[in-house]
């Protein structure tokens, strides 16, 4: 079952100057910051609620670190802005079999790694009305991503 939205990502083409842009106007902090080399990208999580329940929002900026990767793409074609929505949910592996029983492409076979340690999947944005969406899995599914 998808519980909560986990983070909206954003693609960005300087990620120190767009944390910026994000502390400045609003007074988000970097949460969490990592290179994840598989998918290509350098980003930051900026927490945005915490609802002591253990789940928790998060803007994820994004800046490729490689020209072929999908962000690097996408940002060549659209510029900068909202790339992908993610919901949280303490089972991956089965929502995405539910999700594509009713056929919608489910991208990988298997999740794969996200921020913070997740296990995340995608659905094509074909299929989902223009909108790239993730399934997340926290590492620690009784705390927040
Ligand atoms: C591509 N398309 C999108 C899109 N990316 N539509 C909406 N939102 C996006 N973000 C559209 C294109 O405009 C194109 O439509 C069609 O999908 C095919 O795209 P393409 O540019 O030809 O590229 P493909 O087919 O090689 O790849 C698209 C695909 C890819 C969605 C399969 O981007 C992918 O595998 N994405 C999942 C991984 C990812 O994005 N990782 C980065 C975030 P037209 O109409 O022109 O045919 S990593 C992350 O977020 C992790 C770290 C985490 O959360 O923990």
């Amino acid at each position: 079952m998808l519980t909560r939205i986990d983070h909206i990502g954003i693609a960005c083409f300087d990620l120190d100057k767009t944390v910026e842009f994000y502390r400045a106007t609003y007074g988000f902090e970097v949460y969490h910051s990592e290179v994840n080399e598989e998918q290509g990208v350098r980003e930051a999580m900026l927490k945005i609620n915490d609802t002591g329940d253990g789940g928790a929002s998060y803007l994820q900026l994004l800046e490729p670190t490689r020209e072929d990767s999908t962000v690097a793409k996408w940002l060549a074609k659209n510029g900068e802005g909202v790339h992908h929505i993610a919901f949280g949910t303490a089972d991956v592996d089965g929502d995405a079999a539910d999700i594509k029983a009713k056929g919608v492409r489910v991208l990988y076979e298997e999740p794969r790694i996200g921020s913070m340690g997740s296990r995340i999947t995608f659905l094509h944005p074909k299929d989902c009305g223009g909108v790239l969406t993730e399934l997340v899995t926290s590492a620690d599914p009784g705390a927040a991503h």
